[in-house]
């Protein structure tokens, strides 16, 4: 049984940090009855209420809740995301400690502790930047603090599955192979059955499995398959069920049938070369900040589709189950990452344990989202020094040891200087020619020398984007900021990257404009604004483009002078990352930790 515990709670922050020393961890001192301790939402990012906005630090949260009487259950609180780090306690008592922003996380909870009435459990976040976390010190977002996503007591017999992810292969007659990988707490007998979503009394298949150990596989044939797509995102049901007689839980597995691979330069999906046209995503939505209600998640993943596209990326980081839920069903391929980022503590060993286990429960939890087809391991990280490029390696190789049927890669910010990349299955490179250097014309010599890096594989432009204030439309077509450079800018980028047929899709950077506290211009104002809607989904010139936008095509021009150029360009960007770039980070950095004044 799960019993949400999100709602209103209680809260204080700790700006002196003396919570610890004074142990408001105890019952006694966070009950109703202490003032300081006032009504706050769960899930909520407390930079959302405006007087906590340029507040980073900890803040504490405390709810009551009882606890049916069921014997021998096991009892854990599961918190689908607190950024960044969370200790909790209940009833005065330590459950665990907790890092890292974006993905679930649960702590037991032991029986002896806890009271058949009220129980009180007691949370604290903080949401300190530093490179030993991951993000580091520095990321063009913003650090929205708190229990950003919803709160669950689970109360679970020991006889239930821990985990059942499916594979599926396509056959040549139609047909599908389901392959089912189960994890069990304790063993016991149990029945499965596949349904199509949506007809729950029409059995497809169905089995018994007698099991005799905690892991087990097991096959399923679906005759017929219907596979799952953008255009056809159809999603099946397995359903495992406890045998007769047997005291233990349910277990239901939503998944669709598709294969996705490569193939010397192509990605093939469904057995066919597929083109991504993309868009990314910040989880970000006002008022909320990063708590945004799941009918909202739905109507981004309806808005993004109805464009026209047909990919989404969840920069930079796992986004609330919700939002995946919304790509299966509305039919949008997903890549998906882990917030390594920009510049953290790349020598140190546990910065590297972090990651991984970061990687380790992004693909636990979303395994069997059909809309998933890549992990991405770190957005634009600095991959020409040594350990860095260590970093990166392992983590590719240990996605594909824990998923071998999606393709792993990372995001680059480097052309003609990354070695890495040869280790990813698809090379993605951002690219803010015309915009951040150099003239947008030299596009499609510049991605061409580039691919020269790993001339073999498929390659996607994960970014390219141009900033606009909303409602900002000038008749000088070239003026900076405004909705009519921004439309002709990413105009030039689609047209020119479709007319490369090597190329096997791109991410517009990005669907909505964020909030960024390194990004305080007369323009920006606190905003990356290089969103093609606004905070508030208002449209900017370049939607009235799509969809239609989306499959034009230039054909590249024969000769481009950046055959010429390309050692020097090197040479250019190897000192650019060196030199120039950590001292425009060190600027950046200054503005961000700026921001944060304090509570009002
Ligand atoms: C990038 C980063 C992204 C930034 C974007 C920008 O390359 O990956 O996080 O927000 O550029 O707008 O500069």
């Amino acid at each position: 049984m799960n019993i949400l515990l999100s709602g209103e709670w209680r809260g204080r922050p700790d700006p002196k940090q003396t919570g610890l020393n004074q142990e408001w961890f105890r019952v006694n001192n966070s009950g109703p009855d202490i003032p300081e301790w006032k009504s706050v939402d769960v899930p909520s990012c407390w930079n959302a209420d405006p007087r906590y906005e340029r507040y980073e630090g900890i803040f504490w949260y405390a709810t009551d809740f009882d606890l049916p009487g069921e014997a021998d259950s096991e009892i854990a609180i599961r918190f689908l995301a607190v950024n960044y780090l969370c200790r909790a306690w209940v009833n005065g008592r330590e459950i665990g400690i907790h890092e890292g922003g974006y993905l679930p996380f649960e702590f037991n909870v032991p029986n002896e502790r806890l009271l058949p009435g009220g129980n009180r459990l007691v949370v604290m976040a903080e949401n300190f930047r530093s490179s030993r976390r991951i993000p580091g010190a520095l990321f063009d977002w913003f650090n929205y603090g708190g229990i950003v996503r919803d709160v669950e007591l689970l109360i679970r017999s020991p006889f239930r599955f821990k985990d059942a992810r499916v594979r599926t292969s396509i056959l040549s007659d139609g047909g599908a192979e389901i392959t089912v990988n189960y994890q069990q707490i304790q063993t016991f007998p149990f029945s499965w059955l596949v349904t199509e979503c949506g007809e729950p009394d029409k059995p497809i298949a169905s089995g018994v499995i007698e099991s005799h150990a905690l892991d087990g596989s097991f096959e399923i044939i679906i005759p017929n398959a219907k596979l799952w797509s953008p255009e056809t995102p159809s999603l099946y049901m397995l359903e495992l069920k406890p045998a007769p007689g047997v005291n233990a839980e349910n277990h239901s597995v939503r998944f669709g049938v598709r294969e996705i691979r490569t193939f010397g330069p192509r990605i093939i999906f469904n057995g066919k070369p597929i083109k991504l046209k993309g868009d990314s995503l910040h989880e970000e939505l006002m008022p909320y900040g990063r708590s945004i209600p799941r009918e909202e998640r739905f109507r981004d993943a309806r808005d993004i589709k109805k464009l026209g596209f047909n990919a989404l990326r969840t920069a930079h980081y796992t986004h609330d189950e919700a939002l995946l839920d919304a790509a299966d069903e509305i039919g949008l391929l997903v890549l998906e990452e882990i917030p390594v980022y920009w510049d953290i503590d790349y020598e140190s060993r546990s910065v590297y344990e972090k990651a991984e286990s970061m990687l380790r429960d992004m693909i636990a939890r979303d395994f069997n989202h059909p809309s998933v087809i890549q992990w991405s391991v770190g957005n634009e990280v600095p991959v020409e020094n040594e350990a860095c490029d260590l970093f990166i390696q392992r983590l590719l190789a240990e996605a594909r040891s824990l998923d071998e049927t999606r393709l792993v890669t990372y995001v680059s910010s480097r052309f003609l200087i990354d070695e890495t990349r040869k280790a990813s299955d698809v090379c993605c490179v951002n690219c803010y020619l015309g915009w951040y250097f150099g003239d947008e014309k030299e596009l499609a010599g510049l991605l061409t020398a580039t691919r020269e890096t790993a001339p073999d594989k498929p390659w996607l432009v994960t970014e390219f984007g141009a900033c606009a204030r909303s409602g900002f439309r000038s008749p000088k077509r070239r003026s900076k900021y405004s909705e009519n450079r921004q439309a002709e800018f990413l105009a030039h980028y689609i047209r020119t990257i479709n007319g490369l047929d090597w190329i096997s899709g791109w991410f517009i950077w990005i669907y909505r404009d964020f909030k960024s506290p390194m990004r305080n211009h007369k323009y920006q104002q606190g905003f990356n604004r290089k969103g093609i809607v606004g905070v508030e989904r208002e449209q900017k010139l370049i939607c009235e483009m799509l969809p239609s936008l989306l499959d034009e095509k230039i054909l590249p021009k024969s000769e481009s002078i950046m055959k010429f150029l390309a050692p020097a360009f090197k040479k250019l960007e190897e000192f650019a990352w060196r030199f120039a770039q950590p001292m425009i980070a060190r600027a950046a950095k200054k503005e961000y930790d700026d921001f944060f004044t304090g509570i009002k």
